[in-house]
């Protein structure tokens, strides 16, 4: 080896040692306030990240959609400007057709059955899909039960849902099954909403009672129903070279500190679930808790049968039928 190749591998190798003591900062983001399910999910993932890595590895946060919301979020993940994000499933079938499946109505049973489909084998195998497209998916976790609220109206029975204006997320399915209804729907981002509800851009929109405390929406909107309509996944998303370059040891760092955050997040959904009907009352909301689910069921017959023949029907039913 002459000379001037042995200094430049001992320089290579002497900045290598350094790269790999070194702090490396990522971030993520989410399009709800810290105070919120998402994010405990992330300031847990973070946590845990920088623990299980020794510090080398340090996950800024970003809450309030200031990184801009979930489509935008996930398409800087997709290249690379920005490590990490945490998303619903709303916007994701842009980027990862086949995940359309878990955002169809009244697929889930319960919270249970929708955390036991994720956590095995099917919803295991669809994290796997994200690799292809440019995505390392750590893991499931949620946003929860979708209810309807709006500004004109109580919400009794799908009749009632008929010619109201209502945001919905940027997903093909749900945009499909409200129409089903007889909604007028408007997709929008997330950070967009409270305004366009304040404003009267939309009469309605759509959220599990985490997002609907956390949003404050409350305060923009009257009548809230438990419609518990459809379940609302959300996941963990990494850029898939910032994983790839990671060390095997890393690598399980991250996925355990996804497990991690998701767990911490659907405790905290539980705990919403729990005490968010008092809670949005005594703010003032008028809630419907006691409407009959077959009704709606029934609405969204003519769209289901849509759903079976796009999706496969027997697809639907592992689904459906999981223990
Ligand atoms: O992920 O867009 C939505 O309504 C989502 O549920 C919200 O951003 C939380």
């Amino acid at each position: 080896m002459k000379l001037s190749q042995l200094v430049v591998s001992l320089a290579l190798a002497a900045g290598f040692v350094a790269s790999v003591a070194a702090q490396t900062t990522m971030k993520i983001s989410i399009s709800t306030a810290q105070n919120s399910h998402q994010g405990v999910a992330i300031d847990t993932f973070a946590k845990e990240v920088e623990k299980r890595t020794g510090g080398r590895y340090k996950v800024q946060t970003f809450y309030n959609g200031s990184l801009g919301g979930e489509r935008e979020s996930i398409e800087a993940v997709q290249l690379g400007t920005q490590e990490l994000t945490f998303s619903s499933t709303g916007p994701v079938p842009n980027f990862v057709p086949d995940a359309k499946i878990l955002d169809i109505p009244f697929l889930f049973r319960d919270k249970a059955h929708a955390r036991a489909v994720l956590d095995g084998p099917i919803g295991q195998e669809m994290l796997g899909k994200f690799d292809s497209k440019g995505f390392k998916a750590l893991a499931w976790a949620e946003n929860g039960f979708r209810h309807m609220t709006n500004s004109k109206r109580a919400v009794n029975s799908p009749d009632d849902l008929k010619g109201l204006k209502m945001r919905t997320m940027e997903n093909p399915v749900h945009v499909a099954a409200y129409k089903g209804f007889g909604i007028i729907t408007t997709p929008m981002a997330f950070p967009e909403v409270f305004t366009a509800l304040q404003q009267g851009t939309v009469d309605g929109q759509e959220n599990p009672l985490s997002v609907i405390m956390s949003a404050k929406f409350d305060q923009v909107q009257k009548h809230l129903s438990l419609t518990g309509h459809v379940y609302s996944p959300c996941i963990f998303l990494m850029n898939k070279a910032s994983f790839d370059k990671l060390s095997a040891a890393d690598k399980t760092a991250f996925l355990e500190a996804a497990k991690e955050g998701a767990k911490a997040n659907r405790a905290r959904v539980d705990a919403d679930d729990a005490s968010g009907v008092a809670d949005l009352r005594a703010k003032g909301m008028s809630v419907v808790d006691n409407l009959d689910k077959a009704k709606f069921v029934a609405a969204l017959g003519p769209v289901n049968a849509e759903f079976e023949k796009q999706f496969g029907k027997a697809n639907i039913d592992k689904i459906r039928n999981f223990k």
